[in-house]
């Protein structure tokens, strides 16, 4: 039952109830039933009908485009939600905000799947709050049949040709444009540094004729229909695009790309937290993990996966990096960072 029903059929009146806070919107009146949000277009429907059958436990699935809105609607006490997937580097931003539940992975039989690289990570090395989802890198694709010259370069995106005007898809997240963009001028990732960013905001402004919209959602469906012909992208992403159009290319540069990791996480407040826990020791086992990764295209972290891969996807170029690609991790923002993403941001989407 839903939270609203529920009061209502406390004997609330319809007035006092327009009267209530918003927030809250699934309040686990429907007890035994797994909450999950998550990215858009991130979470295999296969996956979740396996959980529930194994488990005999229903699955909700809500979606957010970005760290940004999940942070967001965290802090508003948008809770209901027993699990979330946040990337590496907002990880401590939520865990010093109190708004994660320890989870303890290590103490889950499944946690000794995962690969010995991806037990000890940086933005939680004990796993004490999460655990890995998936992982990949940040960079863009674009149309080889619109433009059909040799791309090895972040400049493509950045200072496009004249043939991408108007054409052209950015994330609709601060830290996800700006990272990039500063990786492509050789700074730091989370800079703070004021000449540079303003060198940044200069280039974004400048680049901003040759973009059609900032949105972290449907670019697939964009990029195939051709709405838009080159964009900012994800890995997996990408890999999903070009087999459904093949002159789409995804692109290594000299410059390098942003890795990231998402993670598993149970919000505070969870009302199911021994289901939520069910979910991520499902997940670290290796067949479970291929399913994910089998329909959203990214890298997972549990051993003994890869022989249950699709083989187009085990042989993708957008899955497999070229060794000598420089993978950047971002440190995570501190809150002066933070701070000067989101004004650039703000003077950018005005
Ligand atoms: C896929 C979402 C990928 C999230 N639609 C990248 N951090």
């Amino acid at each position: 039952m839903k939270a609203q029903n529920l009061l209502l059929a406390c004997g609330l009146t319809a007035g006092l109830l327009a009267a209530l806070p918003l927030a809250q919107p699934a309040q686990a009146a429907d007890a035994g039933v797994l909450h999950i949000f998550n990215w858009t277009d991130y979470t295999s429907p296969e996956l979740l009908k396996k959980f529930t059958k194994e488990t005999g436990i229903k699955v909700t699935l809500d979606t957010y485009d970005s760290n940004e809105t999940l942070l967001a609607k965290l802090k508003a006490g948008t809770t209901g939600y027993d699990l979330v997937v946040v990337s590496d580097d907002f990880v401590k931003i939520f865990v010093n905000q109190n708004l994660l539940e320890k989870v303890d992975a290590s103490q889950m039989p499944n946690f000794k799947n995962l690969e010995p690289r991806w037990q000890k990570r940086d933005w939680d090395p004990t796993a004490e709050y999460t655990v890995p989802w998936q992982w990949g890198t940040t960079s863009f694709t674009y149309d080889t049949k619109v433009y059909p010259q040799p791309v090895d370069s972040l400049g493509t995106l950045f200072k496009p040709p004249s043939v991408f005007k108007g054409q052209v898809g950015m994330f609709g997240s601060p830290s996800e444009v700006i990272n990039l963009a500063l990786l492509y001028q050789g700074y730091p990732l989370c800079d703070t540094d004021p000449d540079q960013l303003k060198a940044t905001l200069a280039l974004l402004e400048a680049q901003k004729p040759f973009v059609k919209l900032y949105n972290s959602d449907g670019i697939i469906d964009r990029l195939t229909s051709g709405e838009v012909t080159m964009s900012e992208q994800w890995s997996g992403d990408a890999e999903r695009a070009r087999m459904a159009k093949h002159s789409l290319r995804y692109v290594f540069a000299k410059e390098g790309g942003v890795g990231w990791m998402d993670n598993l996480a149970i919000p505070v407040g969870a009302p199911d937290v021994a289901n939520a826990k069910k979910f991520i020791n499902f997940m670290m086992d290796p067949e479970n993990a291929a399913i994910e990764s089998n329909f959203a295209g990214y890298q997972n972290a549990v051993a003994g996966s890869n022989k249950y891969l699709q083989p187009a996807l085990a042989s993708a170029p957008e899955f497999n990096p070229p060794a000598d690609y420089k993978i950047v991790f971002s440190p995570g923002c501190n809150a002066k960072a933070t701070k000067d993403f989101d004004r650039i941001w703000t003077l950018l989407r005005k």
